[in-house]
């Protein structure tokens, strides 16, 4: 039987990684850290908590990494643990340094201290590319990161080259593009106007407050995309992949879309507030998959109005089980209200 480390297991990708990898047959073991409350709700909603072997690691601790790799002895490692969120990683750069791009190393120095064959996925990002000097993005278009997040990310791209070239560890940098899905994180885009569109529906909420609506960005399904982290270490060779959907669309699109699958109009419940603006933004994504679609046969099914329509309904049905008093794992009501966090750029 074949065994896979996933760092970051809570986290969106992590969770539907570990549901793929069980389904092929793997014995799945995922690092999680402490926190003073449990953090499992993702692998409770998609039913695999129990079928899953749990390592606590914190990745600024490298003696914890290292546990957790010689613990679980991995065939493949997916490295998909960091601070992922742009917004936040303004507020704490030193932070986000330390572990989203730091963490890389660690993970890599540890598979070449424990002289292991381990494969490693390193969970890239379009967010390298900035604002992109060609559209649509391939993996020979230059970076030029917007925040702290992609310059941590540079650095754990190139980690990963350097790892693979002066020591042989196959190791793969994945370029993916936005995924999201009903388990994304709600201070995401996406998902903050899915989980807004239902409350609005429904009367438990009025407007919804939101930054720049011209940010244009190329949206897949995240179930989808995390196949293609496990056919990268299928391969010969290690390489490098782009995984996008090759459209793009704005935020005030989405907007739109979401409102219209309840049947309201966008612009009636939806406000700017310039206190969700960041201090530099990356405005046009848009990945050429070509490379993937021929080397690895993977391609994006689901397009942006299904991707849509899916976030809406799931978000709809929940908010309506919980006013009938049902209880289950799910994030949203446990979420502050955003304009109640402070921070340099929602200062009041
Ligand atoms: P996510 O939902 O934010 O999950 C991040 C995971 O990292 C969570 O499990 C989180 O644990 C864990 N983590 C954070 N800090 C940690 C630390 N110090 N030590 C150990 N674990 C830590 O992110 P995602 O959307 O699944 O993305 C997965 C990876 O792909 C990330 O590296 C992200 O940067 C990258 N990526 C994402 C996208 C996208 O569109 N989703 C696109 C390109 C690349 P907690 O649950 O405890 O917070
Ligand atoms: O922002 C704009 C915002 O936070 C998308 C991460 O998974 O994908 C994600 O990073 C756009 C930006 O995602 C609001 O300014 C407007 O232009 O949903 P997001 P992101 O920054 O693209 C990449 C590929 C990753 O690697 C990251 O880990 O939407 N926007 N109004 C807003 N964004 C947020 N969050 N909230 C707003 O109210």
């Amino acid at each position: 039987m074949k065994k896979a480390l996933i760092t970051g297991i809570t986290g969106q990708d992590g969770a539907y990684l570990a549901e793929f990898l069980l389904k092929k047959g793997y014995r799945v073991y995922g690092t999680y850290r402490r926190l003073s409350t449990p953090n499992f709700w993702r692998l409770q909603y998609l039913n695999i908590f129990e079928k899953i072997d749990l390592i606590p690691a914190d990745l600024v601790d490298a003696g914890s990494v290292i546990e957790a790799i010689s613990i679980s002895e991995p065939d493949e490692i997916y490295h998909l643990a960091a601070q992922s969120f742009v917004g936040a990683s303004f507020e704490q750069p030193i932070g986000t340094g330390a572990v989203t791009g730091l963490g890389v190393t660690r993970v890599l120095e540890a598979v070449r201290q424990l002289e292991i064959k381990t494969r490693v996925y390193q969970a890239s990002t379009s967010e390298l590319y900035g604002n992109a000097q060609e559209t649509p993005q391939t993996e020979k278009t230059p970076f030029k990161p917007q925040s702290p997040y992609s310059a941590a990310k540079l650095y754990g791209y190139w980690m990963t080259e350097i790892y693979r070239e002066a020591y042989g560890i196959y190791a793969c940098n994945g370029i993916l593009f936005n995924h999201e899905s009903p388990i994304r994180g709600l201070e995401f885009v996406t998902r903050k106007i899915t989980n807004a569109v239902a409350k609005i529906s429904l009367g438990i909420e009025k407007k919804l407050p939101l930054g720049n609506l011209e940010a244009k960005r190329d949206w897949g399904y995240a179930p989808e995309y995390v196949q293609s982290m496990w056919l990268m270490l299928q391969q010969k060779k290690p390489d490098d992949y782009v995984i996008a959907t090759n459209e793009t669309h704005s935020v005030q699109e989405f907007a739109e879309k979401a409102f219209d699958v309840v049947g309201l109009d966008w612009q009636k419940h939806t406000k700017v507030d310039r206190r969700f603006m960041r201090p530099l933004d990356v405005n046009l994504l848009k990945g050429d998959y070509s490379k993937a679609e021929k080397k690895l046969g993977w391609k994006p099914k689901t397009r942006f109005e299904k991707l849509v329509k899916i976030m809406v309904e799931e978000d709809l049905e929940r908010w309506q089980r919980w006013q009938k008093g049902e209880h289950f794992p799910w994030d949203a009501p446990l979420y502050p209200n955003e304009m109640k966090i402070l921070t340099r750029s929602l200062k009041v």
